[in-house]
C-alpha cells in the first residue's frame, strides 16, 4: 500500500473549485487525511526546498503563499503514479482532456493541483502537512 500527498492549490481555492476537485478525487482514490491552511513564504520555500535555485522558485513560494490550500492524504496501491496520471501534466495546456490540470489549471504555475512524484518526496511531504494521528487507520 503507497501514500501520496495531494494539495489544491491557491488557483483552485479561489475559483470555488475545491468541492468538484474532492468530488473527483474520492471517485478514484482513498482519501486518509485532509486540511485546509495558508503557508508562509517561508513554509512554501521550505515545502518546496527540491526546486531551489530554479529560475521559477520565487515565483512559485510567492504563489503558493498567496491563498489556502487543501491538503490532502491518499492511499492506494500505486497511488503515486496514479495520481499523477489524474492530475496531467505540469503545463495544464500539454495536460491530457480529463485531467485536473486541463479542466481547473491556468499556466504551468497556476495549475491547480500538486501529487508527490516519489515515495520519497511523498514521505517528506506528508510528514511536512500531517502526523500519523490526523492520518485515518
Ligand atoms: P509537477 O511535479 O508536475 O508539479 O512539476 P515540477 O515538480 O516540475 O514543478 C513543481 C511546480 O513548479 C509545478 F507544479 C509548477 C511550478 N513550475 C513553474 O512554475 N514553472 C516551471 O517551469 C516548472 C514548474
Amino acid at each position: 500500500m503507497q501514500r501520496t500527498l495531494a494539495i489544491i492549490k491557491p488557483d483552485c481555492v479561489r475559483s470555488n473549485s475545491i468541492g468538484a476537485v474532492i468530488s473527483r478525487i474520492e471517485r478514484r482514490f482513498r482519501i486518509i487525511g485532509m486540511k485546509m491552511l495558508k503557508l508562509s513564504k517561508e513554509e512554501a520555500k521550505r515545502f518546496y526546498i527540491v526546486h531551489s535555485g530554479k529560475p521559477f522558485y520565487d515565483s512559485l513560494t510567492d504563489f503558493m503563499s498567496s491563498g489556502p490550500v487543501v491538503a490532502m492524504v491518499l492511499e492506494g496501491d500505486n497511488v503515486i503514479e496514479e495520481f499523477r496520471q489524474f492530475m496531467g501534466a505540469t503545463d495544464p495546456k500539454n495536460a491530457e482532456k480529463g485531467t485536473i490540470r486541463r479542466e481547473f489549471g491556468t499556466n504551468i504555475e497556476e495549475n491547480a493541483i500538486h501529487g508527490s512524484d516519489s515515495e520519497e518526496a511523498a514521505g517528506f511531504e506528508i510528514n511536512f502537512f500531517f502526523s500519523d494521528l490526523e492520518l485515518v487507520r
